[in-house]
């Protein structure tokens, strides 16, 4: 399967949704005030935010359609206007810049950081790069055996000390064992935690500062891993992170089988970050780079534009 059809059958739950009630209120009608403003809850109980809906409805109005549209002339609509808010936030990471090119991923529980970070070791990995990951989340058991496996499958080191250890220190020492090595890029794991959690945010905060002492610009990258399944209390997490981890990017996960593919586009208007990459399944090929037309076109169920 090429990358559309995977986004596509990953989002079909949020295109189904999002094609039949707009089936439902097109069906042969003009885009007059009352259609538009039915578009727009549609829009919002798809997880678009309030502002973005408004936005993407208030400028389809502005363009005066006349006469009957059909289902498939909104889609392209909506697809368009969708893209053009998600187009300055698309993005790849860059990792050619720096060496180590250090990669914090932070998250709630659950998120999906560790089985991405397995995902971009094997993706790197693929680019013949060469790749580190530090077992940073000395919290919960099964964590460092669970970094350990998808290293193994990679075929990368893992730096890992004793559950319970101190992760800042760990952070510190994967980053001179990365230094000495000339590794070209160190993934550093962290436990999940809550938002509202303070200590736990300061722990990030303390990573940081330690791995500052080796070098001030790392990380070069912090990314956030944000699950897709859980609408938007995603854009609360983003907002505390962002302070605590010092959020450069996003990557979203478990977009396939959601109906809360819209969420993204909430998540891209709130937040000034680019999303780099997102999640449709479990295994190591499950990563796709965020590409913003392709992604509004399979959110909104239209074909691939090639
Ligand atoms: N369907 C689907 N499942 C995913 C995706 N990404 C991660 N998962 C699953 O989500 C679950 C949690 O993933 P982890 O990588 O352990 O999440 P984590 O953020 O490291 O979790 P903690 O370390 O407990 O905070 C696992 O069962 C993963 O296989 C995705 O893109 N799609
Ligand atoms: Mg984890």
């Amino acid at each position: 399967m090429g990358i559309f059809d995977r986004l596509k059958s990953g989002l079909s739950r949020s295109s189904r949704a999002l094609g039949e009630n707009l089936g439902s209120i097109i069906n042969r009608r003009r885009l007059d005030k009352e259609t538009l403003q039915e578009l727009e809850e549609l829009l919002i109980t798809s997880d678009l935010g309030l502002s973005a809906s408004a936005d993407i409805i208030a400028n389809i109005a502005q363009k005066k359609i006349e006469g009957e549209v059909s289902e498939a002339d909104v889609k392209e609509m909506l697809a368009a206007e969708i893209t053009e808010k998600l187009a300055a936030q698309s993005g790849a990471l860059n990792p050619d810049m720096h060496q180590p090119f250090v990669i914090l991923m932070t998250g709630v529980n659950g998120a999906g950081k560790t089985t991405t970070i397995g995902k971009l070791a094997h993706k790197f990995q693929n680019e013949g790069k060469s790749v580190m990951l530090a077992a940073g989340d000395t919290f919960r058991a099964a964590a460092i055996e669970q970094l350990t496996i998808w290293g193994e499958r990679a075929n990368v080191p893992v730096v890992t000390t004793k559950q319970g250890g101190d992760a800042a220190g760990l952070a510190f020492d994967a980053l001179q064992q990365a230094k000495t090595s000339a590794t070209d890029i160190l993934m550093i794991d962290t436990a999940g935690r809550l938002q509202s959690n303070n200590d736990l945010m300061a722990e990030l905060e303390k990573i940081i500062r330690v791995l500052r002492k080796i070098d001030p610009d790392v990380p070069h990258a912090s990314l956030l891993i944000l699950d897709a399944t859980t609408g938007q209390n995603a854009l609360a997490q983003a907002e505390i992170f962002q302070k605590s981890a010092e959020t450069s990017g996003i990557i979203m996960t478990k977009l396939d089988g959601t109906a809360r593919g819209g969420v993204l586009v909430a998540i891209a208007e709130r937040l000034n970050l680019p999303i780099h990459y997102i999640g449709v399944g479990e295994t190591a090929d499950d990563l796709l780079l965020f590409d913003a037309a392709i992604y509004a076109r399979a959110l909104v169920g239209l074909e691939d534009i090639s």
